[in-house]
């Protein structure tokens, strides 16, 4: 049999194989040994087995055998960029941290942004928390805020988190549900955790599924304190604002979303830093002196609640932009290795006893996930700042040390680095005495005043989300008494809420009798909290769909594309083939998704272009569907010429549908989609 060697630029079935002469450019082993041939194992005679002599094949599948490193055992799956921190205040009144000193200062940073439950493979878009995590390489060492989305935690304390994680997982027997809540073992859980109950309100609330990572807000949740130069103390929580508002999707369409596009999220935040579009988010403090912390009615120290900040004022302090995507998702996003005892001098910790908790686990993780105690010297871990200690050796050293020194106080070695004290990092002057315990304290004790805050801070709209969200969970739930026994906790909470979610489950007067550990008293409530509130009235960093036929008005394209594009919004393309559509006018309307591929869920708004009454999209399901879910998700919808099309989908006029042809009829469509979602249609398309 005659052999073939496949070196050449043509291989035996003719496909093209990249070869080259110039030796920087070659292929090479680990050792730096170049490739010949990179295309067959080495064997003897071409038909016979390989030789394990092969050091190239050996050494190419053991690297591959040995590419996935184990994923976090929480937020596995995320999404990542880097950014830049800019101080627009200078806080010297309260922190001696050298990144929040001087207006205009700039500070590197790294974003993770992450669900919690699922795998690292999971969907974009289930019912979650995100994690919102940032590493500043300031010029006095790494300063990393490790929040999240959602202002409070389920948990009060460390001892609960592993508890807390194994039951929101896949259980373990069945190895299912993937990247879920609604299953029994995460309900029985919070049901004999009360003081879940406040942040189980935000996760069934719409935050739960964020129209985009560019939407979320992002909160230290723990408590720090902020240290001045006079040493004095303050406690502080951090708030990340997104410049562009918070939004979400309802949850039908994040259903949806989940099947068109598992990496909705993923997609969303690379395209947007990759079209220029640069997501930011303000830095605000929440500043805290004991004296105050001391009059709320709760506790800075319980992470289970949360400082309206009608009570004390967020102070807007820099922005954070994030404008270059990772070049490589491994070793950056993958890799990047965040831990909330990563502060600076002028911020330490509080004794919050979550947050003590975590002080020791994230370093712990990485250990193992990371594979040992140098990867700190990773590229994306390294501080940007000048670093020298005495720590030496361990798995993957990359530095070579010099000097016969590595310890300290020494005498041999006078280039050997010494402490500072006037530089250095001084923890917070605090005292505290007692006797050893595991109680909480009394003031950790009340579990439902701030769960009824946050519900009733909320517009009627939202509070249906919430009712509807925890109706749909438990009704996942197969245990009758884990059922009845959250129902418990709901009436202690709000009456709407908890009649709402007896009838939605149709558990009329099945509430089991729970006794509170402390009764929960009124607070006003607190408008920051409710997305629909806040909404910025913008289209910037949003997506119009426009889904047109055959025939369609080129020059109304024209117009929609520039007025949108003008508001900051972007505009993408569906035709029924990927080929794209001609139209009236002859010219070739290029496309971006076909019909199939492109469901209304993956935009905003949207507008349908046709080149007859509708009728030729009426007769493809995915046309039907396009419209009637643009119409049930509450989007502003544009239409030109597909009342056929319209009727079928049972879209009804209201003021978020706008006719195209009229008088200024783009410019009111622009406005219409600056509105958002059309929050009066829900009644229509969701009875109660
Ligand atoms: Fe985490 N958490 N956590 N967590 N957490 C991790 O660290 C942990 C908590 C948060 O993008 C792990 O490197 C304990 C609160 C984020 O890489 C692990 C407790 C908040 C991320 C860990 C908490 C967070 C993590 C897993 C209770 C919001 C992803 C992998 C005492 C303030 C960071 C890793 C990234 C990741 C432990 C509670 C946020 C196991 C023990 C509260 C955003 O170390």
């Amino acid at each position: 049999m005659k052999s073939t060697k496949t070196t050449h630029a043509t291989g035996p079935a003719g496909e093209l194989h990249q070869t080259t002469t110039d030796p920087d450019q070659s292929l090479k082993t680990n050792q730096g040994v170049t490739i010949a041939d990179h295309q067959s194992s080495l064997k003897a005679g071409a038909r016979g087995p390989a030789l394990l002599e092969d050091f190239v094949l050996r050494e190419k599948i053991t690297h591959f055998d040995h590419e996935r490193i184990p994923e976090r055992v929480v937020h596995a799956r995320g999404s990542g960029a880097h950014g830049v921190f800019v101080c627009s205040e200078s806080c010297a009144d309260v922190t001696s941290a050298a990144f929040l000193q001087q207006v205009g200062s700039e500070t590197e940073a790294f974003v993770r942004i992450s669900t919690v439950a699922g795998g690292a493979g999971s969907v974009d878009m289930p019912r979650d928390v995100r994690g919102f995590a940032i590493k500043l390489y300031t010029s006095e060492g790494n300063l990393d805020i490790v929040g999240n989305d959602i202002p409070v935690f389920f948990i009060q304390d460390a001892m609960k988190f592993p508890d807390l994680v194994h039951s929101v997982k896949m259980e373990p027997d069945r190895g299912f549900p993937q990247a879920a809540s609604a299953h029994d073992t995460f309900w029985d859980f919070i049901s004999l955790t009360p003081e879940s109950l406040h942040m189980i309100m935000w996760v069934m609330s719409d935050r739960g599924i964020p129209r985009s990572l560019r939407m979320v807000e992002g909160f230290g949740v723990n408590t720090f304190r902020l240290v001045d130069a006079q040493g004095t103390s303050r406690f502080v929580k951090f708030h990340w604002r997104p410049t562009i508002g918070a939004e979400s999707v309802v949850w039908d369409e994040a259903l949806k979303l989940n099947a068109a596009d598992p990496d909705f999220h993923r997609r969303d935040l690379w395209s947007a830093i990759d079209r220029g579009d640069f997501p930011s988010w303000e830095l605000a403090l929440q500043v805290i002196d004991d004296a105050t912390a001391a009059s709320l009615p709760f506790d800075v120290l319980d992470a289970t609640k949360l400082v309206p900040e009608e009570l004390v004022p967020l102070r807007v302090v820099g922005t954070l932009t994030l404008n270059r995507n990772p070049d490589n998702f491994f070793a950056e996003t993958e890799q990047v290795a965040f831990c909330p005892a990563n502060v600076v001098p002028g911020i330490d910790v509080s004794e919050d006893p979550l947050l003590q908790g975590r002080l020791f686990s994230y370093l712990d993780t990485q250990l193992s996930r990371l594979g040992g105690p140098n990867h700190h010297q990773i590229p994306i871990n390294a501080p940007r700042c000048p670093m020298r200690n005495l720590q030496r050796d361990g798995h993957m050293q990359t530095r070579v040390h010099k000097s016969r020194v590595s310890y300290e106080p020494q005498s041999l070695d006078p280039s050997t680095p010494r402490e500072n004290p006037t530089r250095g990092f001084q923890p917070a002057r605090v005292g505290f005495e007692g006797e050893k315990t595991r109680l909480r304290p009394e003031s950790f004790a009340d579990h439902y005043s701030q769960a009824r805050l946050f519900y009733r801070s909320l517009t009627p709209i939202e509070q249906k989300h919430v009712v509807a969200a925890i109706a749909f969970e438990l009704g996942k739930v197969e245990t009758m008494a884990v059922r009845t026994r959250m129902l418990g906790h709901l009436v202690h909470i709000d009456d709407t809420l908890s009649a709402g979610v007896q009838a939605a489950l149709g558990m009329e007067g099945m509430a089991d009798k729970i006794t509170p550990a402390r009764e929960p008293f009124d607070m006003a409530p607190s408008p920051a909290l409710s997305m629909v509130t806040k909404f910025q009235p913008t289209f910037k960093g949003r997506k119009l769909g426009v889904l047109v036929s055959d025939g369609c008005d080129a020059a109304l394209l024209a117009r929609l594309h520039a007025a949108i594009v003008a508001e900051g919004g972007a505009v993408e393309v569906i035709a029924p083939k990927i080929g794209g559509a001609v139209a009236a006018d002859g010219s070739i309307i290029q496309a971006d998704h076909a019909l199939a591929a492109g469901p209304s869920v993956l935009f905003d708004a949207v507008a349908v272009v046709t080149g007859d009454d509708g009728g030729m999209l009426a007769k493809h399901a995915a046309a039907v569907d396009f419209v009637r879910d643009a119409f049930g998700h509450l989007k502003v919808m544009g239409l030109a010429g597909a009342q056929k099309l319209a009727a079928k989908a049972h879209v009804e006029v209201d003021p978020g549908i706008v006719d195209l042809h009229g008088k200024d009829a783009v410019a009111l469509f622009v406005e219409a989609c600056k509105r958002g979602r059309v929050w009066d249609r829900e009644p229509k398309v969701r009875p109660d």
